[in-house]
């Protein structure tokens, strides 16, 4: 068939060394079919060291039998398509981008405040509270709808990604961000998590690192 390539023979996913983040869908996809990976996770003090290595300093990065990819949803869409987490269909493919393309816009509204400190960052981080993070939850719901799932009627890349966020949004880590906002303004985002926690290879991954 056009398009499709040999399965890989080795994969390597590197990233920061702690549950969720941008790599955190990659790894949930690869394990949920069971594909053989190296678990790269990188511990701050060596970051420096192999930030410039990267095309555009950050992380993850992907390698497949010694080629390398960046950007986390190039990933994403690379993974699940070995995974069989990522749509065939070309419209539900267009609408599981758009998804983690606007994931990916939250955070980058968000950046700027992991840089502050005191004063600034409660004022940074109230000003997300009161505008921006609602916009894009509430759009996310909007495009969730009433479905289980955010594209072709079952997990996909997408789900992981919008799963991720609303754990970390609602995890007390980051201060001056509500714990409840996300069931507030958008309650089948929150309702959308439990499902994708309990999807049984999901729960197989947290289960195995003891979450
Ligand atoms: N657009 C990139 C952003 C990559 C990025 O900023 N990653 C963060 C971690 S989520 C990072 O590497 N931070 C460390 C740094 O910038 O030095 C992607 O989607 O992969």
């Amino acid at each position: 068939m056009t398009g499709q390539s040999a399965p890989p023979r080795s994969i390597k996913l590197t990233y920061f060394d702690f549950h969720g983040g941008r790599g955190e869908a990659a790894r949930i996809a690869l394990s949920v079919a069971g594909i053989p990976f190296e678990d790269d996770r990188v511990v701050f003090a060596t970051w420096a060291a192999l930030k410039p290595t990267t095309p555009f300093g950050g992380l993850p990065m992907l390698e497949v039998d010694g080629r390398r990819l960046s950007q986390s949803n190039a990933i994403n869409r690379y993974v699940g398509r070995l995974a069989g987490l990522y749509p065939e269909d070309a419209w539900e493919a267009a609408r599981c981008d758009e998804i983690m393309d606007a994931v990916e816009s939250l955070y980058g509204d968000m950046t700027p405040s992991f840089g502050m400190k005191g004063d600034a960052q409660k004022a940074e981080r109230e000003r997300l509270v009161a505008g921006p993070i609602p916009l894009y939850l509430r759009g996310l719901a909007g495009l969730l709808g009433d479905r289980e799932w955010f594209v072709d009627g079952r997990l996909t890349m997408a789900d992981l990604k919008v799963a991720e966020t609303v754990r970390h949004l609602s995890s007390g880590r980051l201060d001056h961000i509500p714990t409840d906002l996300v069931e507030n303004v958008a309650p089948t985002l929150a309702a959308l998590r439990k499902r994708v926690v309990e999807h049984p290879g999901v729960r197989a991954y947290y289960t195995r690192f003891g979450l």
